[in-house]
C-alpha cells in the first residue's frame, strides 16, 4: 500500500502493549490491532506477536491461511516497514553486529551471544517448532557465511588428501536425506539447579530444547565420496568445526567417538534445511552437522570441516565443558578430564501446560500437557502424571509417532486430564515423570543430580499450580 508511512522496525517494538496500542508486522505491512484483540479467536495468544511479526505464529496456526484473514487483516494496516530499518542500528566496532534479527517471543537468557528460548506453552503447541522459535544457543557471534563461497573440508590426520566440497556439491551430488530430530541443550532446565546452590551457565528453563526435520547430505555418503570409509578408517574420533570464532581466532568445535559415528552412520545429516527452509543464520547456515540422540554441543553450527582423528576435538566446549560431575565436586576440585563428554543425554520430560503459577479452570481435574525425549533414540515408553506432588500417578496419553521404538530421534508429546486431590488447599503440586525404552527413569528430585555446571537437569517436572476455590 502507497501513501501510508513508513516505520522501522525498532518502532513497531515499541508498540507491544496496550498503553503504546499493539502493532504487528505482516511482510511488508504495518498493523495496529490494539482494538482487534478482545475479537480474536484464538484469545491473548495474539499478544505474543505484539511489536513484531505475526507471520511466525500464522504459520502454526493453519487456521490463518484464508483469504478473509488477509482482508480484514488488511483494513487494520497503518503503514510500511521501512526498507533500510533492518541495518539502522549496526554498529561496527560490535562483533555482534551482524547477528541477525530474533523473533521477539524468544525469551534471552544472554543478548551477546545471543541464547534464548521459546515459551513452553509455544514449544508445545507445534510438533515441528517453528525456525523462529526454535531455541537458540550461540557461544561467540553469527559468522556471516556467503553461500557462494562456503566450503566444507573433510580431511584425516595425517593424511594429505583434502577433499573441499561446496554448499552446490552438497545439494546435487549426494542423495537428500532428512530426519526429525531435537537439539536439547546439556542445559536445559538449569534454572531447577540453581534453586539447591549456583551453579555457572546461562539461567535456562524447560524449553532449551526444539525439534525440527532437517534435510541435507549423509555424513556417510560425504566420507565414501572422500575417500573415507567409515567402518574401517582408522581414526578414534570425528571432529567437526564451526566457522564462527573468538577474538583469538578459536571456533568452536565439537566431536564424537568413531563408534557412535559408525552406528548412527545412517542418521547424521550435514544438514541445509530446517523445516523445508534454509537453515536461519542462528541455527547453523548454511550447514550443520545433526547427530540424532546427541547433546546439542556436538551438533556444531556453520560447520566448514570434518577431519577424522585419534584424538578428540581440542575445542574448549569438547574438553572443559558439556561433562556431569557428582555434587561434591566443585570449582576447587574439578578435573575435566576425570570424566568422558556428554553425549547421549538422559531420559527427559516437561510439562508445558499448565505453566507454574496459573490458575486451573476446574476444581476437579487438570489437563496437562507435555514433551518427553531420550538420547541415543530411546523411545519413551511411559509418561507418569501426579496432582499431589508424585503420591498417586495416572498415565498420560502418548501422542502416536512414526518413530521406530529404538530409533525415536524426535520428541514425543503427551497428554493427560487427572482429578485434582479432594484436600487441596487452593494449590497443587503437578508432576510428570518418563521411562524411556531402557526403562531409565528421571530422578524424583534435583538435589541428588547438581552439579557445578547446572547440566543434565532431568528430574521429575514439579509444577506448582492454584486451585479456584
Ligand atoms: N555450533 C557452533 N558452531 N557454535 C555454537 O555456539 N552451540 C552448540 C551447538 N552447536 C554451538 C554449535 C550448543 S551448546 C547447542 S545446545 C546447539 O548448537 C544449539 O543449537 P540451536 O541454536 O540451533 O538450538
Ligand atoms: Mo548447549
Amino acid at each position: 500500500k502507497k501513501g501510508l508511512p513508513t516505520y522501522s522496525l525498532e518502532e513497531v517494538a515499541k508498540h507491544n502493549k496496550k498503553e503504546n496500542r499493539i502493532w504487528v508486522t505482516y511482510k511488508n505491512g504495518v498493523y495496529d490491532i490494539t482494538d482487534y484483540v478482545s475479537n480474536h479467536p484464538g484469545g491473548s495468544r495474539i499478544l505474543l506477536a505484539a511489536g513484531s511479526s505475526i507471520e511466525p505464529y500464522w504459520e502454526m496456526y493453519a487456521a490463518h491461511k484464508q483469504e478473509e484473514i488477509y482482508e480484514m487483516l488488511e483494513e487494520l494496516r497503518i503503514g510500511n516497514i521501512t526498507e533500510k530499518s533492518k541495518d539502522e542500528q549496526k554498529d561496527s566496532s560490535d562483533p555482534y553486529a551482524n547477528d541477525p534479527k530474533r523473533h521477539v517471543a524468544l525469551k534471552p537468557s544472554s543478548s551477546k551471544p545471543f541464547n534464548a528460548e521459546p515459551p513452553l506453552s509455544l514449544l508445545r503447541h507445534s510438533y515441528l517448532t517453528p525456525n523462529d522459535l526454535f531455541f537458540v544457543r550461540n557461544h561467540l557471534p553469527v559468522p556471516v557465511i556467503d553461500p557462494k563461497k562456503y566450503q566444507l573440508t573433510v580431511t584425516k590426520v595425517g593424511s594429505t588428501k583434502q577433499v573441499n566440497l561446496s554448499l552446490e556439491d552438497l545439494k546435487r551430488k549426494f542423495n537428500k536425506k532428512s530426519v526429525v530430530s531435537i537439539v536439547q541443550c546439556a542445559g536445559n532446565r538449569r534454572s531447577e539447579m540453581v534453586t539447591i546452590k549456583p551453579v555457572k551457565g546461562l539461567n535456562w528453563g524447560a524449553a532449551a530444547i526444539s525439534n525440527a526435520s532437517w534435510a541435507g547430505a549423509c555424513l556417510d555418503d560425504v566420507l565414501k565420496r572422500t575417500g573415507i570409509d567409515i567402518e574401517t578408517v582408522d581414526a578414534k574420533h570425528i571432529i567437526f568445526d564451526g566457522a564462527d570464532a573468538d577474538p583469538t581466532g578459536h571456533n568452536y568445535g565439537a566431536s564424537i567417538p568413531i563408534e557412535m559415528a559408525r552406528l548412527l552412520k545412517k542418521d547424521i545429516i550435514l544438514a541445509y534445511e530446517m523445516n523445508g527452509k534454509d537453515i536461519p543464520p542462528d541455527h547453523g547456515y548454511p550447514v550443520r552437522v545433526i547427530i540424532p540422540g546427541v547433546v546439542g554441543a556436538r551438533q556444531v553450527k556453520w560447520l566448514n570441516k570434518i577431519t577424522l582423528s585419534d584424538k578428540e576435538s581440542t575445542c574448549h566446549w569438547q574438553q572443559k565443558d558439556y561433562k556431569g560431575f557428582h555434587s561434591s565436586i566443585d570449582w576447587h576440585n574439578v578435573d575435566f578430564t576425570s570424566v568422558p563428554p556428554i553425549y547421549e543425554l538422559p531420559v527427559q520430560s516437561v510439562i508445558c501446560e499448565p505453566e507454574a503459577g496459573s490458575v486451573l479452570e476446574d476444581d476437579e481435574e487438570v489437563t496437562i500437557k507435555g514433551y518427553a525425549w531420550s538420547g541415543g533414540g530411546r523411545g519413551i515408553v511411559r509418561v507418569d502424571l501426579s496432582a499431589d506432588g508424585g503420591k498417586t500417578w495416572h498415565s498420560a496419553e502418548l501422542s502416536p509417532t512414526e518413530q521406530p521404538l529404538y530409533k525415536t530421534y524426535a520428541w514425543t508429546f503427551w497428554e493427560g486430564t487427572i482429578p485434582l486431590p479432594k484436600d487441596h488447599k487452593g494449590e497443587v503440586e503437578i508432576v510428570c515423570k518418563a521411562a524411556d525404552t531402557a526403562y531409565n527413569v528421571q530422578p524424583d528430585n534435583v538435589e541428588g543430580i547438581w552439579n557445578l555446571r547446572g547440566v543434565l537437569s532431568n528430574a521429575w517436572h514439579r509444577v506448582p499450580v492454584k486451585v479456584p476455590k
